[in-house]
């Protein structure tokens, strides 16, 4: 899969196909919150293993049921069609 940055004309009209995504310093950012965290780490697990298997990681924080995900590629220096690929992944695991 292309790692080529991606222009903020492109990033914006991906984005509009997302649900619950924005813009937040140059990243894709999601933020997520759950009953406890409990349910927030099992999500985590299941976004960890999905991240290794597509070989692309997200930046994130987690407080109690809190989880904010951060999605750029550092290859590319911004963002690129691997972040969108994996926000469309954990969008199906949500
Ligand atoms: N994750 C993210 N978010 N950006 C990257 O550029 C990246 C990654 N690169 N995961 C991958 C791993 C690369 O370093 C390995 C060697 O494939």
């Amino acid at each position: 899969m292309a790692t080529t940055r991606l222009d903020e004309d492109e990033v914006e009209r991906r984005l509009a196909e997302l649900d619950g995504w924005r813009l937040a310093g140059g990243k894709l950012r999601r933020d997520f919150r759950f009953a406890d965290f409990s349910q927030a780490f099992a999500f985590m697990t299941r976004v960890a293993l999905l991240a290794e298997k597509l070989d692309h990681h997200p930046e994130w924080t987690n407080v109690y049921n809190r989880l904010s995900i951060r999605l750029t590629t550092h290859d590319a220096g911004g963002i690129s069609d691997r972040d969108f690929e994996l926000a469309r992944r954990i969008d199906r695991l949500s």
